[in-house]
């Protein structure tokens, strides 16, 4: 057998049994109701009002709090301007991670951000740009964006300090697999202004449930 073929082997009878040593966090988070109706087409969208920033409808962003080794390369993601809206709206990503902005409309978008978490300007860019626009994002926090060109555009990136991160689906149910056993802080990111927190204690090849009510 080949060498690459051997190790290939031995990885699928390794990974299996690392994985069932690994925790899993299972739960629901209460999402507030709906402020306003979502736009057509879109599964969801960004909302400020009042200063708060939030998705529309409610979606949170359950994260592990924690100290991790850092990555050993750069995570790479994208977050894509289509039909005039950003996708996804919101793009949850850990520290240290470049984000590219493919431009997959007809027309030119610039996309800015004043987030003291990180300021840029792409400036005006065409679909076929080469290389991709991109930012890397080093600083934990919330950084909205916007489109010079588009006024109605809205999205958001969650810069978080760790690796586990997910977000809820629309009934607010989250899970995250492969978690090192230990003791952590979980959050439950709601919108720029509210964030809950549980401590939970993960153990070795153990499922736990935990659940964000509307009142801690
Ligand atoms: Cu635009």
């Amino acid at each position: 057998m080949p060498r690459r073929a051997v190790s290939l082997f031995f990885a699928a009878l390794i990974l299996p049994a690392l994985a069932l040593a690994q925790a899993t966090l299972e739960g629901r988070v209460t999402l507030p109701k709906a402020i306003t109706a979502p736009v057509v087409n879109q599964r969801y969208e960004i909302v400020s009002k009042a200063g708060v920033v939030a998705t529309n409808p409610p979606l949170a962003v359950v994260f592990l709090a924690g100290d991790f080794p850092k990555s050993a390369t750069v995570p790479v993601t994208r977050l894509v301007q289509k039909d005039l809206a950003f996708v996804p709206a919101l793009l949850p990503i850990r520290t240290g991670t470049k984000v590219e902005f493919p431009n997959l409309d007809e027309q030119f978008h610039n996309i800015f951000s004043y987030s003291p978490a990180k300021r840029f300007d792409l400036g005006r860019y065409r679909p076929d740009e080469k290389p991709v626009p991109s930012q890397t994002f080093d600083v934990a926090g919330l950084v909205t964006l916007r489109c010079d060109i588009h006024e109605h555009m809205r999205g958001a990136i969650l810069v978080l300090d760790t690796p586990h991160f997910v977000m809820t689906d629309a009934a607010g149910n989250f899970r995250l697999t492969g978690l090192p056993p230990g003791r952590y802080t979980l959050k439950a990111w709601l919108d720029s202004k509210t964030t809950r927190e549980r401590v939970v204690e993960l153990r070795d090849g153990a499922t736990l449930r935990v659940d964000f009510p509307v009142s801690p």
